[in-house]
């Protein structure tokens, strides 16, 4: 595999990476990273990266790059597989298309198609065919690996962080990642956000059988100044990992009065009940929206009675 890819890097001088819509530190990461490792051992080739951008943006900037660009160039699209969800739909302009993904899913437009769902991040990937290869590593390309690799493996937390996870990090701090510089982006946090999370941990109710709730109207996301996304998904994690609390859930009112409902559990899966409210995802992360606030009390008592029979298996 990684002898294709590398192959197909050299045979053309103008390359395009792109990734997915609203960009992790793995998208940009595999992004910045693959532009630098081809810069460190290619000479003559022009690379641009595109897209759109995040919050997450403090490894640089995207690129402005004409459409004729594309005529005969290369486009490598990594961390995502799906046509619809990568970012800048141009990539379709250039002469040959390529993926590196780690997602479990199939391509719908790639030429070349090079997906390891064994692998934590797609960082992961490019580390390794450098460490397998040989490949010249410079230290800016070892940060930008770095930061890919840290964040999709939750900072080595999650169940999928492998030996070969830990030897890509120690390859890349040897090379010289900035770890220090990456870590100290990641963990400042805006000040409304930090005060939202302070007001969540302080609010949350829990049903009879330990289902933490939270049923957020839309006053709150205009009292802190978030978005509605910032305050369903990105808050529904300041329940988890308290003891004695299995299912943790929570409900978002959007501008037209929809009501988001965020998921989670630790062991037992949920995802039927999202499913039987229309929505769907994951066994233990998943989701739905309903109209009014009853729905979310029918959803509560469903889940009421999932965390009843856990407590008496438990
Ligand atoms: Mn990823």
């Amino acid at each position: 595999m990684y002898d294709k890819i590398l192959k197909k890097i050299h045979e053309y001088d103008k390359i395009v990476i792109h990734r997915h819509v609203q960009p992790d530190l793995d998208a940009y990461g595999s992004q910045f990273g693959l532009r630098q490792l081809i810069y460190d051992n290619f000479e003559d080739k022009t690379v641009y990266v595109v897209g759109d951008q995040s919050v997450l943006d403090f490894l640089g900037d995207m690129d402005a790059v004409e459409d004729s660009f594309y005529e005969g160039a290369l486009a490598i699209v990594v961390d995502v597989a799906g046509k619809d969800r990568v970012s800048d739909a141009r990539f379709q302009l250039a002469r040959e298309t390529m993926v590196i993904d780690h997602h479990k899913n199939d391509t719908d437009f790639a030429d070349h198609f090079f997906s390891d769902s064994q692998q934590i991040a797609t960082c992961q990937i490019i580390t390794d065919m450098a460490m397998q290869k040989n490949l010249n590593v410079s230290k800016e390309a070892a940060t930008f690996l770095f930061s890919g690799l840290v964040t999709d493996s939750g900072r080595f937390l999650y169940p999928q962080t492998s030996t070969l996870t830990f030897r890509a990090a120690a390859f890349l701090a040897e090379k010289g990642a900035d770890v220090q510089w990456v870590y100290k982006n990641l963990y400042v946090e805006d000040f409304n956000f930090k005060r939202l999370k302070g007001y969540f941990i302080n609010s949350f109710s829990t049903t009879v059988h330990n289902v933490a709730y939270m049923k957020n109207d839309r006053a709150l996301k205009e009292a802190y100044d978030v978005s509605t996304f910032t305050v369903s998904r990105g808050m529904v994690n300041q329940m988890s990992n308290i003891t004695g609390i299995p299912i943790w859930v929570n409900f978002t009112e959007e501008d037209d009065g929809t009501i988001l409902c965020e998921l989670r559990s630790s062991h037992e899966p949920i995802v039927h009940i999202a499913k039987k409210y229309g929505g769907g995802g994951h066994a233990l992360a998943c989701g739905c929206s309903v109209n009014t606030w009853e729905d979310t009390d029918r959803i509560l008592s469903d889940l009421d009675e999932i965390a009843e029979r856990i407590q008496n298996n438990g």
